[in-house]
């Protein structure tokens, strides 16, 4: 159990570049104003908004010296009763307020009043958070987006030309003198519209979040190493009209041809009128005239200003499809305000932040960390963001650290899976770079190793550094559970202590209890809801519930397993649904069958999750074929080949699986229910360790399974 296994664990006291930065002041917004539906104010120059409460530096204690960050009010939420009737919600974070504990004052900021609690939401009638009733919808009051304060853009070396018009400045003079934004300047997008976006790391991503976030459209970011399918199947979920791409991008020195796959895409789209191509390599690309439109052309027709849209607080702000158990992805919903609120808080008070800050996160826009921490997140702040084009290992595994010490970046955020790679390629690279200007370290994706997590602290940190291992998931919209650099003492490969606000509670996988107290495992839920909780799947309310609602009733279920420990640290143990986590990524077991089984000769198919030194977690893909489908057996090889093909071919090249095992038959139960397990234990080497066996239709499969495993390449 968790005790036993953590407690020789040391923990790491506050980093030393941190401590000196506690007493310099901080940036960033400190309200998002709403106007709630009495109509008062919550926002700029009101006196409402502050509160007491703890500051990072003195926070209450518990008898065993652990910071109790559940004492902390930052988001006090008022809720609807059942009846209507508005009362402040009296959570333990709030009554924290009432303790006299806390003697410097910060601003908190209060959510709209008909905000309801999970359980609420049920008594709503299965409405969701997001389909309020009109009446009790407050004024908009905050406009977005922020200004594009500063963004770095990291070309990927190249021996490419570099692209002509694209880099050029704008035309401001010839901009100036263009007519006033025309209908016609937006496509026809309006308010509430979507807008698919399929684009390479450049700065020219992030404007387009922002110039979407701008007009009221609903971006849609497809991550660009989907294939031309799954970039279809999305596009026609959320019926947008109008696409934004590049002619090709650039990755570890290969040319990508974005284009060409937005073309095979759109074949099945005609829904689809404009396409706003971004030139980031200047090949040749077709062209659909009428609909296809240069980027650098389009902008020297609109003026320098566009008004922004006002927005109420439950306006979608974008969509971000992601996997699940099921096939089919989930376009998950997040709205203005809410979303945006955990974006700029968590950059705030996760990362420490200051004027001045140059903050670099290395994920990819296409991914809910690129959409929190690349683009809104340190905006919000008035932070220098960093875009970052190819990878950690291209042309060499200095790339990362050139780039901290070209820019002089002070927050480094990354995946596990990037921290193990760099390790394995050696110490001389980090040597090589002057990395004293990064204060805070940042880990994401999936659980961070004790190994990479001593690393990134020797080598990259130089043990000055804060390092915060974050959890959250696309669905929470930010950070959830973290330590807070300053206040928190770490110990390696454990998120440690909620965010401010977040109550996160361990449930018995069985009886669907809560496990109170520490020392206990089981599944991670969250008790309350939170300002940037996805509101809804679109356009499919009813799967919100069923996946996120439902499975243990009262409570957001995360589909993580995790345990707390003896000092109520919180340790993620990885997925207990059917997913996997390959370098960070999201990939849905039935999703990579679903591709599979399109193959002509696949008659059925399991795949799961082994574990992988280098990326988390891998994928096998064990298949059965159909009687009359022919191939010559001897050449087992060239058919694995054709199947991962396909994968590629219908999600991308992420979801390739690194094994196909072909079998004679898959273990089944007599009810026809796949036994994963089973495939699971012989491919981790414990085929010796089954278990219960008795419920097995054919229990002779499983040494065929075992022999066709130890034998494949
Ligand atoms: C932000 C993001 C979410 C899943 C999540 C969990 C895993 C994320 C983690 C972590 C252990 C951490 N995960 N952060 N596991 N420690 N610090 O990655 O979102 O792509 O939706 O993935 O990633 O399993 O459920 P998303």
């Amino acid at each position: 159990m968790a005790d036993s296994q953590h407690q020789s664990i040391p923990t790491h006291p506050i980093a030393p570049r941190v401590k000196e930065h506690q007493k310099k002041p901080h940036v960033g917004p400190d309200i998002l104003g709403y106007r709630d539906h009495h109509g008062k104010t919550f926002g700029e120059g009101s006196n409402e908004w502050w509160a007491p409460i703890v500051s990072p530096t003195d926070r209450p204690r518990d008898s065993t010296g652990i910071v109790r960050s559940r004492l902390f009010v930052l988001v006090a939420s008022r809720m609807e009763t059942s009846s209507g009737s508005p009362k402040v919600a009296s959570t333990p974070h709030t009554t924290a307020l009432t303790d006299g504990l806390i003697p410097t004052p910060i601003r908190f900021a209060f959510l709209p009043s008909y905000y309801p609690s999970v359980d609420q939401r049920f008594s709503f009638g299965d409405h969701g958070v997001g389909q309020c009733r009109q009446s009790q919808r407050p004024e908009p009051l905050y406009t977005i987006p922020p200004p594009l304060h500063s963004t770095t853009f990291c070309h990927e070396i190249t021996n490419f030309n570099r692209p002509q018009s694209s880099t050029k400045p704008m035309n401001r003079a010839k901009a100036a003198k263009s007519p006033p934004l025309s209908f016609s300047a937006n496509y026809g997008i309006k308010k509430g519209d979507t807008v698919s976006v399929y684009m390479p790391m450049t700065w020219h991503a992030v404007a387009t979040f922002l110039a979407c976030a701008r007009i009221g459209a609903i971006h849609s970011v497809v991550f660009a190493g989907f294939s031309s399918e799954s970039l279809r199947d999305r596009i026609k979920d959320c019926k947008s009209r109008v696409l934004i791409t590049s002619d090709e991008s650039r990755r570890g020195g290969k040319a990508i041809a974005t284009k060409a796959i937005v073309d095979a895409a759109l074949k099945e789209c005609p829904e689809v009128e404009h396409v706003l191509v971004q030139r980031r390599t200047g090949n040749t690309v077709a062209w659909t005239e009428g609909r296809d439109k240069w980027w650098h052309e389009e902008t020297l027709k609109v003026p320098n200003y566009c008004p922004p849209e006002v927005m109420s607080s439950e306006d979608p702000l974008f969509i971000l499809y992601t996997s699940g158990s099921t096939g089919k992805p989930k376009g998950v919903v997040h709205t203005t305000a809410g979303y945006l609120l955990g974006a700029a808080l968590t950059v705030k008070y996760v990362f420490d932040v200051h004027p001045e800050d140059k903050f670099a996160c290395m994920a990819d826009v296409g991914w809910i960390t690129g959409h929190t921490y690349i683009v809104y997140g340190p905006l919000l702040n008035g932070v220098t963001t960093t875009v970052f084009e190819s990878t950690p290992v291209y042309p060499t595994p200095s790339r990362y650290w050139q780039v901290v010490e070209k820019h002089q970046i002070t927050h480094f955020y990354t995946a596990p899976t990037a921290i193990r790679l760099l390790r394995r390629l050696g110490e001389h690279h980090t040597q090589a770079h002057d990395l004293s200007t990064v204060r805070v370290l940042g880990s994401v994706g999936e659980p961070i190793n004790p190994e990479a997590w001593d690393w990134y602290n020797e080598h990259v940190g130089k043990r000055q550094c804060a390092i915060v291992d974050t959890w959250w998931q696309t669905e929470t919209g930010s950070i959830m559970i973290t330590p807070f650099p300053g206040a928190i003492e770490t110990k390696p490969g454990s998120a440690t202590v909620p965010f401010f606000g977040i109550e996160p509670v361990i449930l018995d996988p069985v009886s669907g209890e809560v496990l109170e107290g520490n020392s206990v495992e089981g599944i991670l839920c969250i008790r309350n809801p939170w300002p940037s909780i996805a509101r809804t799947v679109w356009k499919d309310n009813n799967r919100y519930l069923d996946t996120y609602m439902r499975p243990y009733p009262g409570f957001f279920y995360t589909g993580d397993g995790a345990a707390r420990d003896e000092h109520g640290y919180i340790w993620i143990k990885g997925r207990v649904d059917d997913v996997i986590n390959v370098s960070g990524h999201r990939l849905s077991t039935a999703e990579i069958e679903s591709a599979l089984i399109l193959h002509r000769g696949v008659a059925e198919t399991a795949v799961i999750g082994v574990s992988d030194d280098l990326t988390g977690q891998t994928v096998y893909a064990f298949v059965t074929l159909k009687p009359e489908f022919t191939y010559n057996p001897n050449d087992e090889g060239s058919l694995a080949k054709e199947l991962i093909l396909q994968v590629r071919k219908v999600i991308g090249p992420f979801a390739a699986p690194k094994k196909i095992i072909i079998v004679p038959d898959l273990p089944k139960t007599r009810s026809g229910k796949i036994m994963r397990r089973i495939m699971r234990k012989i491919s981790a080497g414990e085929g010796d360790q089954l278990g219960d066996l008795s419920t097995l239709a054919d229990p002779s499969v499983v040494d065929a399974i075992k022999a066709k495993v130890a034998t494949s390449p």
